[in-house]
């Protein structure tokens, strides 16, 4: 039986208002530099800045953010649409506010798993920053400021469909939202008790959907690995578990789209988080159904 493997399609968003520091702007200009052949394969997503000039400390930057999801959820769609899987490089993790919206307007079942040292599940009222790269997961639910939840149009999240993974600095209005919502969770420790494999076995029972998006962010990487990140946290997965997850999670699920997200050249050493973002792209490319 001959099955037509889904082809890839990568975007590039330079994006970094979503976080309160400057670096994943350049990650695409950084990755285009390491990898010049990349230049043929990724499509750039130009992000939009608009006039913030009413700033809201609460929600920094929600027009630019807005805006610049606005356009990647429509050309993610469109790919969707299309039969392509959008692999999307960021640029700060709200961008995914735009990469999700966009495939929950073609394939509303679609699940998430959200691989991340943070759970990205602050409303305007708990974020300890205003950094909205840590409120896109909630606003997805249908959680947070209506600026954030208007944008994927009433296709909500179901936080059943949704699974934090590898998760080790959590706020406390995150773990508030988690328990009340009833998203399901396994953290970075409960991974180190149980195994990857079984806590994989366990993400399988919890996440009963065909099609899934996997939301990575590059700080679910222990630093010492990954160091290009804007907010780095101690410990983390070694990149070879990451690539076991992503294998796992391919024949576990149809995985829809991947988003790869927070590469920083600022933070960066030795191009260890270049080659890996580079590492990751190629597996991918040598995937999937
Ligand atoms: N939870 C904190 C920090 C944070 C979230 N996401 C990242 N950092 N990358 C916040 O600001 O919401
Ligand atoms: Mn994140
Ligand atoms: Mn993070």
């Amino acid at each position: 039986l001959f099955v037509e493997k889904v082809q890839n399609f990568i975007l590039g968003v330079p994006f970094n208002l979503g976080a309160a520091v400057t670096g994943t702007e350049f990650a695409i200009d950084y990755l285009f530099g390491e990898y010049p052949e990349l230049k043929n394969v990724i499509e750039l997503i130009e992000p939009v800045r608009e006039d913030e000039n009413l700033f809201d400390k609460r929600l920094k930057f929600v027009n630019s953010v807005i805006s610049t999801s606005k356009v990647l959820a429509e050309r993610t769609r469109e790919l969707v649409t299309s039969g392509y899987r959008p692999i999307v490089v960021g640029g700060d993790h709200s961008i995914s506010l735009g990469s999700i919206s966009g495939l929950l307007a073609e394939k509303r079942d679609a699940g998430v798993i959200w691989i991340d040292a943070h759970a990205d599940m602050n409303t305007a009222d708990t974020s300890p920053s205003g950094n909205i790269h840590g409120m896109v997961l909630a606003a997805l639910m249908g959680h947070g400021d209506a600026k954030l939840t208007r944008l994927n149009k009433g296709n909500f999240l179901d936080p059943k469909k949704v699974l934090l993974f590898g998760a080790r600095d959590l706020d406390p209005g995150e773990l508030n939202f988690i328990e009340k919502y009833g998203v399901n969770l396994i953290t970075h420790d409960e991974v180190l008790e149980m195994g990857l494999v079984a806590a994989l076995e366990k993400a399988k029972e919890m996440l009963q959907v065909e099609e899934l998006h996997i939301s990575f962010d590059l700080d679910s990487v222990d630093p010492n690995f990954a160091p290009g990140v804007s907010v780095p946290v101690n410990d983390g997965f070694e990149k070879e578990e990451i690539l076991e997850i992503f294998s796992i999670l391919f024949e576990n699920y149809k995985i829809t789209s991947v988003d790869i997200v927070e590469l920083n050249p600022l933070t960066d050493k030795d191009g260890k988080s270049v080659d890996f973002v580079k590492e990751l792209i190629d597996f991918l490319d040598g995937v999937g159904r």
